[in-house]
């Protein structure tokens, strides 16, 4: 039975539409989900949206909504965005669910009973944009003299009745998570940061909120709700079905917990301390990724530089924004983006390298050989072309893909694309055509066999695109794996069963910029 992995994206906020921060983050777990699953490993792909708190419940209340109606709304804008976006989600979770609930307050229950809550008086700064507790020393002064918190968000005073949890009896044990499993919290960046924060010394923290109700209910409170983060964070496990043991749990311990580099405190310090107290098992891995910026600048309202990321799959077509997203920037830190950078690479390396590599092999192919790629018998510069593409598709790249380094990885694809062109342009094959046929029909059929592997290993990043590109070539939709790569007689296979090659309709056109608007 194929090996279970467990990937989840952070849930979202819908207090607005989503933002080219939850297009990156939730394409390159997508890219992760694809690349699992064609190593053959039964994928678990989970994202949702995150819908309490106050954060919620005042932008509501701003637009004359009850929370419950925003978050209806929002909700499916970040559902419709993915699905546009080819993410192969298997389940999308929403913390409104009952279930959600009911697993958020088991989950409750258990840290009670092993002693770590108690109710007390919370009195303290509170950011309602980041939706997290500051204390004074972690404070910073805005342009104003006006107290921020350290991402730069309003803070206020807040004082209230809330129960707390046993934040600081963990310091030590989680101390010891982060020694003894060093891959926990990726990149090591992150992971030093933690520890630094950790070593500090913990408060406990405040679980429960007073002021308002919109959120999960503290069971045996009534007039308490959880703070949000505990209910969101208990989604990586109600979406199994938590507390009940069922046909999915055996996803759990999630494999990879994908964020972003801004949450990353909650879910190393404050998650594992849950799951500690509850006695569930731990994820493997939280990986924090970095930022994407538009020009090197946040996006924010009042800099008017917001993108609509369902405008810029339109615009560029959804496998050449994935291909960019995954491409121009290395994963773990920040990186920036402009339609002049995503045209200059996609037309740089899909248009006019990949996808002219496509279109001129397999044209060739239909016209020069009438479609038929006959015994295959290469010489020593085809082996060695061979070579260099299948260390690329079976090495170079799922070797960085495993360390989500997806730039490197892809780059390793491209070089192999690269010399794919050079050996096209090398052997001229349209004008061996005239001088020596046997020798053209022997550079189109190695053309044709590196095409299958390079389309088979980018399938992750530009699922649909290369699909075209294998229903092309002949390969049948269950001969598409990392295993498939490594199979010597499918060449053969479509000889003998007289597959053709028809003539290719183009996989990539190049683009262009957008008019600029008024
Ligand atoms: O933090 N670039 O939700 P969120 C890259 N609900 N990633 C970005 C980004 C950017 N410019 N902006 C945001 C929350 N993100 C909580 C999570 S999980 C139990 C609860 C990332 O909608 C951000 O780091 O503010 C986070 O991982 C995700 O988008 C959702 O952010």
């Amino acid at each position: 039975m194929a090996e279970p992995y467990y990937i989840t994206t952070a849930i979202h906020y819908p207090n607005g539409k989503p933002h080219i921060g939850h297009a990156y983050e939730t394409v390159a777990a997508d890219v992760i989900a694809r690349f699992q699953r064609l190593k053959g490993r039964d994928v678990r792909f989970q994202t949702g949206t995150d819908e309490h708190g106050l954060k919620m419940a005042r932008k509501a209340e701003e637009q004359g909504k009850t929370p419950r109606e925003l978050a209806d709304e929002m909700s499916g804008y970040f559902r419709d965005l993915f699905d546009r976006l080819n993410i192969s989600y298997d389940r999308f979770i929403r913390t409104t669910e009952a279930g959600h609930h009911t697993a958020s307050q088991a989950l409750w229950r258990k840290m009670e009973a092993n002693g770590d809550l108690y109710l007390d008086r919370y009195e303290g700064w509170y950011s309602v944009r980041d939706e997290a507790f500051y204390d004074e020393k972690e404070l910073v002064e805005g342009e104003g003299g006006e107290k921020l918190s350290p991402q730069g968000t309003p803070v206020e005073w807040t004082v209230e009745e809330s129960w707390f949890f046993r934040l600081s009896k963990y310091q030590d044990k989680l101390l010891d998570l982060y020694a003894s499993q060093p891959d926990f919290i990726q990149p090591d960046s992150r992971r030093n940061e933690v520890m630094r924060f950790v070593e500090g010394g913990l408060r406990d923290l405040s679980v429960s909120r007073t002021s308002f109700d919109w959120g999960v209910q503290v069971p045996g409170a009534e007039d308490h709700v959880m703070y949000v983060w505990v209910d969101a964070l208990t989604n990586y496990i109600s979406g199994l079905g938590y507390p009940e043991e069922g046909a999915d749990w055996k996803y759990w311990p999630a494999d990879l917990h994908l964020i972003g580099k801004d949450i990353i405190r909650f879910h190393t310090v404050y998650w594992p301390a849950f799951l500690m107290s509850a006695g569930v098992e731990l994820p493997r891995q939280v990986y924090g990724h970095g930022f994407l910026l538009n020009r090197g600048q946040k996006e924010s309202k009042s800099l008017g530089n917001v993108t609509d990321p369902n405008v810029l799959a339109e615009q560029f077509g959804v496998d050449a924004l994935r291909y960019f997203l995954m491409r121009e920037i290395a994963f773990g830190q920040d990186g920036s983006y402009s339609p002049e950078a995503i045209v200059t690479r996609a037309n740089a390396e899909l248009a006019n390298s990949f996808g002219n590599l496509a279109q001129r092999t397999l044209s060739m192919i239909a016209k020069n050989l009438d479609g038929e790629l006959g015994a295959y018998s290469p010489a020593g510069d085809d082996k060695a072309l061979l070579t260099t593409v299948q260390d690329a598709c079976r090495e170079g790249l799922p070797k960085q893909f495993e360390k989500l380094a997806f730039s490197t990885g892809i780059e390793a694809w491209m070089k192999a694309v690269y010399a794919c062109n050079q050996y096209v342009d090398e052997q001229a094959p349209w004008a061996l055509k005239k001088t020596d046929p046997e020798r053209m029909r022997t550079v189109l059929q190695t053309l044709f066999i590196a095409l299958r592997d390079l389309a088979i290993a980018i399938q992750p990043v530009i699922p649909e695109k290369a699909d075209h590109l294998l229903t092309m070539l002949g390969i049948a939709e269950d001969a598409r794996t990392f295993e498939d790569l490594a199979d010597e007689g499918w060449y053969g296979a479509l000889v003998r069963t007289g597959y053709r090659v028809a003539p290719p309709s183009p996989l990539f056109p190049r683009l262009e910029l957008p008019e600029a608007e008024d």
